[in-house]
């Protein structure tokens, strides 16, 4: 059995060659010239295509629940969506109640993912600090494959981690051989200009974005940098969105400070004028946090995406249909933060990326696939084309056309973010451990065929710095000695 993908260009993050792919038990088997069609192996001929591997979307919410609701995106038709567009893999995220338990939560998100259809892992958030939760981190590092921590600096009253949990939650972290990852608002400012901005009779979306400026999102951004760099703890800031956190991460790399940074397809192409539109659905189908900004920060992210500031892509994949959103009519602080894109990821970063110039093919594979594994530590399983890794690959046709529309899309929400966007590049099939589960617009996708993938701490890197204390030990000055010569 297996598919043997002949006559295709491989795309890797690193390299572009012509060869066949035979794929067998769920792994790649083979990588050559002229490969022999094993008996009762389907065949995919990929002349003219490149053969890549399948998109890692490392930020995404399936079914979360959230602002007194829960994402309309389940975690089987989420994935479904995903391997439409060429996603094969996503990281979720499990997100804790404040004062109840890691494990428990844990526990529940993996029984939601279950249905997955493609291969999953999950960031835990960090939501509250007690000697149980630090228990909890070391228990999900050494038992369930957690290597990253996430931590909310905004939706204060909700989630959000005041300065005692980034502290506690990141020396955790670097003690295990984790990684903290930030969604980088200040929540204070955020509910200050909230409040402000709705006593000034400014209720509908348009009040968003004015209550979450730039600033609010650097200022978080630099603060969770500092907190990182003395504490020694690598760091990893989800949805950048900002010039004023994407300078924030550039001077922190220049200085050989371990952080990453992460872009969503929408904010480098979406702006902010969606939130002035008139028709309050569309403007509140757009609300999401950090919200879309203007022209000028769409350019700053992707010069960052270009040059290296940024490493990977993402979607925040957070759906919610016009009936939920409607919970802020009248008031845009209820407005259920969150928008799509797992399905058009891949096809808009193609077309605006690779195809306008600003990014190689390999650049491409990079930021949405094989520098998320690296990240989080599942490379080369994840996020290349190399014998024994997981037969996760897209077959993709630089020649094919579409247009996106939420009349066509797979996700499981009334909106698309991207509608009438015309794009060029699609993939032709998607394989999730060497399967086909998408072929020529036929999704073949199976309820719970997907696995949860272990992601290992990166203990080498923490092992050497065990030897350096967490903060250089200031050295004891002696007094009594000789006066200084003046
Ligand atoms: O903040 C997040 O990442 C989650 C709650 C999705 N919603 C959003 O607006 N980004
Ligand atoms: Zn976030
Ligand atoms: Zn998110």
């Amino acid at each position: 059995m297996g598919v043997l993908i002949k006559g295709g260009t491989i795309v890797t993050a690193d390299r572009t060659w012509k060869a066949d792919v035979l794929c067998a038990d769920g792994i790649i088997k083979q990588i050559g010239e002229n490969l022999e069609k094993p008996s009762g192996a389907e065949v995919i001929d990929a002349g003219g295509q490149y053969v890549m591997p399948g998109g890692i979307d490392p930020h995404t919410h399936m079914e979360l629940p959230f602002m007194g609701t829960v994402a309309s995106e389940d975690f089987f038709s989420g994935t479904t969506a995903g391997a439409a567009g060429g996603t094969t893999m996503i990281i979720d995220f499990v997100i804790p109640s404040p004062k109840t338990s890691l494990i428990s939560a844990y526990h529940q998100w993996r029984e939601w993912a279950q249905k997955a259809a493609t291969d999953y892992s999950f960031h835990v958030a960090v939501t509250w600090w007690d000697e149980s939760v630090r228990k909890d981190m070391g228990t999900l590092v050494e038992k369930h494959g957690v290597n990253s921590f996430k931590h909310f600096m905004a939706y204060k009253g909700a989630i959000m981690c005041d300065d005692e949990v980034l502290v506690n939650s990141f020396t955790r972290a670097r003690e295990l051989g984790a990684i903290a990852t930030v969604h980088a608002e200040n929540g204070e400012l955020v509910a200050h200009l909230q409040n402000q901005i709705f006593a000034q009779g400014i209720t509908g979306p348009e009040g968003h974005p004015l209550s979450r400026p730039p600033g609010v999102e650097g200022e978080a951004a630099e603060r969770a940098i500092r907190i990182a760099d003395v504490l020694n703890v690598p760091l990893y800031i989800v949805h950048n969105s900002a010039i004023q956190s994407l300078n924030a991460i550039a001077r922190a790399r220049a200085d050989g400070q371990r952080v990453y940074g992460e872009v969503l397809a929408g904010h480098l192409l979406i702006n902010d004028s969606v939130y002035r539109n008139p028709d309050f659905d569309f403007a509140a189908a757009h609300v999401m946090s950090p919200p879309f900004r203007d022209e000028e920060h769409q350019k700053a992210l992707w010069k960052g995406l270009q040059c290296g500031t940024l490493q990977t892509t993402a979607t925040d994949h957070c759906c919610f249909c016009a009936p939920q959103k409607a919970a802020g009519k009248d008031d845009f602080r209820k407005i259920p933060n969150g928008t799509g894109g797992i399905e058009d990821r891949m096809g808009v970063l193609w077309h605006h990326g690779v195809n306008s110039g600003k990014l190689t093919m390999n650049e491409f594979v990079a930021v949405t696939s094989a520098n998320a594994a690296k990240i989080f530590n599942i490379y080369p399983q994840k996020g290349s084309i190399s014998v024994g890794a997981d037969a996760d690959i897209v077959v993709w046709d630089p020649q094919k056309t579409r247009t996106i529309s939420a009349k066509t899309h797979h996700q499981k929400v009334d909106f698309n973010i991207f509608e009438g966007m015309e794009v060029k590049g699609a993939n032709t099939v998607t394989l999730s451990q060497g399967k086909i589960v998408y072929k020529d617009g036929e999704v073949r996708t199976v309820r719970g065929a997907g696995r949860y993938i272990n992601r290992p701490p990166f203990a080498g890197y923490y092992d050497a710095l065990k030897t350096k204390s967490a903060v250089e030990k200031p050295t004891a000055v002696k007094r009594g000695g000789k006066k200084a010569a003046a």
